[in-house]
């Protein structure tokens, strides 16, 4: 762990691999769910307007299954380093799960959206949802039928929060990259900007991603073990 008063202001990037251990799926590993589903088919707004029912289905099996599983030792492990943080503290998640916020994290943007929101189509309001969303399901607020779509950002659009982590990352003393292949823009950016901008970067991961130049220090393993042991 470094020294805390050395790192006031600190920025955490998490991807699929925090959530692995809890027995979520990740994307890009072998066996991941891009090698099972075509991204195109499921994860853009072109899939959608394609075939909404299969967009549904596949969000709605990955909600079930989020719902169903617990928050890791590795989640536990962030919220009691927000807790202990002297400075300014932002977790930024690609996850869409809610296992960050189970474990207790509080200052945490869900910059890839959340399955256990739904985006209104006709009125653009967005509204809590831990159920399937199916053909009858109706918006709460205009109370259109079939307008509800998952609060998903997919390929092709822009993720939340951006000026929020942009101004974080501006000022970050210490980056941390955890369980993420670094491999979907913007966020496979944000070690870079954060570097330059003067952040000490380490990378968390199952194995190095292969970003080398982009991190001061690479600790590999689980994240369910070297996270705790970096944060206790
Ligand atoms: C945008 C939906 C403009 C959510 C997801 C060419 C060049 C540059 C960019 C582009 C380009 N062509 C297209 C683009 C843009 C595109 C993009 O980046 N494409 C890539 C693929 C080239 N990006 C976009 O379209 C984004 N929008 O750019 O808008 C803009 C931006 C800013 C400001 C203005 C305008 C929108 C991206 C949204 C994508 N949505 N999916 C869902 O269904 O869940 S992406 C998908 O990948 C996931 O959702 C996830 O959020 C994201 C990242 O994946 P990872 O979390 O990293 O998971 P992965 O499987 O890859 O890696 C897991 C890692 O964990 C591995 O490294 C493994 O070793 C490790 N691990 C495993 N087990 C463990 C572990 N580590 C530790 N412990 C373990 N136990």
């Amino acid at each position: 762990m470094p020294q805390l008063s050395d790192a006031p202001s600190i920025v955490i990037l998490t991807g699929a691999g925090i959530s692995a251990a809890s027995g979520l799926a990740t994307f890009r590993d072998r066996g991941g769910i891009w090698a099972q589903v075509d991204y195109r088919e499921v994860a853009t707004p072109e899939g959608f307007a394609r075939n909404p029912a299969k967009v549904q289905d596949f969000y709605n099996f990955r909600r079930r299954e989020a719902l169903a599983v617990e928050p890791n030792d590795a989640h536990h492990a962030l919220a009691r380093l927000e807790l202990a943080w002297p400075g300014d503290f932002l977790l930024v998640t690609q996850n869409v799960d809610d296992l960050h916020e189970r474990a207790g994290s509080k200052k945490l943007l869900h910059m890839h959206g959340e399955l256990n929101s739904v985006l209104c189509l006709k009125c653009e309001s967005r509204h809590g949802w831990r159920e399937d969303i199916d053909a009858a399901a109706t918006c709460p607020a205009c109370g259109g039928t079939g307008t509800l779509r998952p609060d998903i950002v997919w390929f092709g659009e822009i993720p939340y929060h951006m000026d929020r982590i942009e101004t974080a990352l501006d000022k970050a003393a210490l980056f941390l990259s955890i369980g993420t292949s670094g491999t979907v823009y913007p966020a496979a950016g944000f070690a870079e900007m954060a570097r330059r901008a003067g952040a000490r970067t380490i990378e968390i991961n199952l194995e190095a991603s292969g970003r080398g130049s982009l991190f001061h220090e690479c600790i590999t393993g689980p994240a369910t073990d070297t996270l705790p042991a970096f944060v206790d």
